[in-house]
């Protein structure tokens, strides 16, 4: 097992005998994703001023009223691959599997550079020269605080905002800790003492809807369908966005789909489960599930039918429509879904 001390110290080994550093995290990245690389900024704005660092997406750029400015600091490429010349160190976050990173895994040499994952995610991962993976770990948020920010006098108040907000978003605001994890906390505690930050104000500022938002919200509520499937599966709720809201609201609907999934799905009584439906470009549509104990794993529908992952009680993939399907919308492909679990086997998740 890894010591706090002892990752940092070769953590801090790597990156200075490198020159020049990748920092990376995965496709459809969520807060905990964005919020670790701008974590790991902040680390080495603080222990590593001089050093030449470069964060960057396989992914088009990510609309989020508050972190806009933050978010221009970022690279947002198709592949990050395309990026890789003189870098000699990769640092991979909250993804362990070098398929969640790049859209043309078999393109990545690994052995080619100095390569570190700090990661909690449970599937069959890679191997790096410096590994930290912890499933039992909350967020990513979470391992960088505790293993990389070890003394309170690195953690500018900047770095506790970014990190609470990772670490928020994986608990689900804390609904998913349990005894495993519930040291959550304790690190929750060192980012509010230590940044003087109010968790009310945060509450706030991650669930505002703008009007649009709001609009999209409303879109969503009206098209949603409580589904009973066989006895053996937990009922489900399902909602969706057609596919002419596309134009209409772009990247914003990635956002009221996650304000969505926290206020309604698993909130109506005897629905434990359910996903989301959204339209992207090109024939393809985001699936996103969120689970509760005693109700279905949804990691493995994502890994095994969508081409994603995730945790055990929230995942999500993509769905492409094949050529048959291809005036397929948003409601057809739910019921595709529905087709797709009834037709396989579920795990409970204990
Ligand atoms: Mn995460």
């Amino acid at each position: 097992m890894q010591t706090n001390t002892n990752f940092k110290t070769q953590f801090d080994s790597l990156v200075e005998s490198s020159n020049k550093i990748l920092i990376v995290s995965h496709m459809s990245p969520d807060p905990d994703a964005i919020f670790s690389v701008l974590g790991l900024k902040e680390y080495f704005a603080q222990v590593f001023p001089n050093k030449n660092v470069t964060i960057a997406f396989s992914n088009s750029k990510i609309v989020w009223h508050h972190f806009n400015k933050e978010l221009d600091q970022i690279v947002w490429t198709q592949n990050i691959i395309s990026l890789l010349h003189e870098e000699d160190l990769i640092i991979f976050v909250d993804g362990n599997s070098k398929s969640r990173f790049t859209p043309t895994p078999e393109d990545l040499d690994l052995k080619k550079y100095k390569t570190i994952c700090i990661d909690h995610h449970k599937q069959e991962h890679d191997h790096y020269d410096l590994e930290l993976i912890e499933p039992e770990a909350s967020a990513t948020c979470k391992m960088i605080t505790d293993y990389l920010f070890i003394s309170d006098d690195l953690l500018t108040k900047q770095a506790c905002e970014y990190l609470i907000r990772g670490l928020i978003s994986d608990m689900g605001f804390f609904r998913y800790v349990r005894k495993n994890n519930s040291d959550v906390f304790l690190t929750a505690k060192r980012l509010i003492d230590v940044g003087n930050l109010d968790m009310e104000y945060i509450y706030h500022e991650v669930n505002v809807m703008s009007d649009n938002a709001f609009k999209i919200f409303q879109l969503f509520v009206a098209h949603t369908v409580n589904v009973k499937i066989n006895d053996a599966i937990p009922n489900l709720t399902y909602a969706y966005l057609p596919k002419h809201t596309l134009k209409e609201f772009r990247d914003m609907n990635v956002l009221s789909a996650d304000i969505f999934q926290t206020l309604v799905l698993r909130q109506i009584k005897n629905h434990p489960w359910g996903f989301t439906v959204i339209p992207k470009p090109n024939k393809k549509f985001r699936i996103s599930f969120r689970s509760t104990v005693g109700a279905v794993n949804v990691r493995l529908i994502c890994e095994k039918y969508f081409n994603g992952g995730g945790h055990d009680l929230a995942a999500a993939g993509t769905y492409i429509l094949s050529e048959e399907e291809k005036d397929f919308d948003s409601e057809d492909v739910c019921k595709k879904v529905i087709e797709l679990i009834k037709g396989g086997s579920v795990e409970i998740v204990k």
